[in-house]
């Protein structure tokens, strides 16, 4: 049996074009904009269609939102390394997250963009790195003026995506498999004697 909202390894069309629904938060002026569009890159020899969907830091209905963020596969939660303000919002959306899908399992990468603004920066990058290891997830910091780790952001989303995907499909066998030896054990003393007589 399939297990339920999850997509299969066969699924997502012809020999592993996956389709990866990455969505990009933050708060507004970070630098979203700059890296949103549909993408087709190799991660770890397999091809992902990246299918980015830029949002507005601010003014969006609730619905919506909550919508995307139940669709998303993973989520880039991005602030601005010269903006403390953004700083804040990025744990704020951390739990927005939490409360839509009410799950820590949730693919996360978190960016401390405009890296190359270093004269104007507000949050070190021991802060960001604290922050990641609260959220318990890859962090870069990034310049998408100057494109410097931005390639690293989606690979590390894909990949911690992938790897969620692999930790769910081993617990969902591991939740298979003991019925099996049960059911094992309950036939081989028949099967014992059957051979026996013949
Ligand atoms: N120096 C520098 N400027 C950047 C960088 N990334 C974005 N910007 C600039 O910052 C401004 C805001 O960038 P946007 O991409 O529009 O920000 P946003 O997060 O989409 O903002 P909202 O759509 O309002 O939520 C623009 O003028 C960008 O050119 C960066 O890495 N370095
Ligand atoms: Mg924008």
């Amino acid at each position: 049996m399939e297990p339920v909202g999850r997509p299969s390894s066969a699924g997502g069309g012809p020999a592993g074009s996956r389709e990866y629904k990455l969505v990009m938060l933050g708060a507004g002026g970070v630098g979203k904009s700059e890296d949103a569009y549909k993408i087709r890159i190799r991660i770890d020899d397999e091809p992902a269609n990246l299918d980015i969907l830029d949002t507005a830091g601010q003014a969006e209905f609730t619905a919506m939102r909550d919508q995307y963020m139940r669709a998303g596969e993973g989520f880039i939660i991005c602030y601005s390394i010269t903006d403390r303000r953004s700083f804040h919002e990025a744990r704020e959306f951390k739990q927005l997250i939490y409360r839509v899908r009410r799950t820590d399992d949730t693919p996360v990468v978190l960016v401390g963009n405009k890296s190359d603004l270093s004269r104007l920066r507000q949050i070190s990058k021991e802060e960001g790195i604290s922050l990641a290891r609260e959220f318990n997830c890859p962090f870069f910091e990034t310049s998408a003026a100057f494109r410097y780790y931005i390639d690293d952001v989606f690979h590390a989303l894909v990949r911690e995506i992938r790897r969620k995907e692999r930790e769910a499909a081993l617990a969902n066998e591991r939740k298979l498999k003991p019925k099996t030896s049960m059911w094992r054990r309950l036939k081989s003393p028949f099967r014992k004697k059957k051979d026996s007589v013949t």
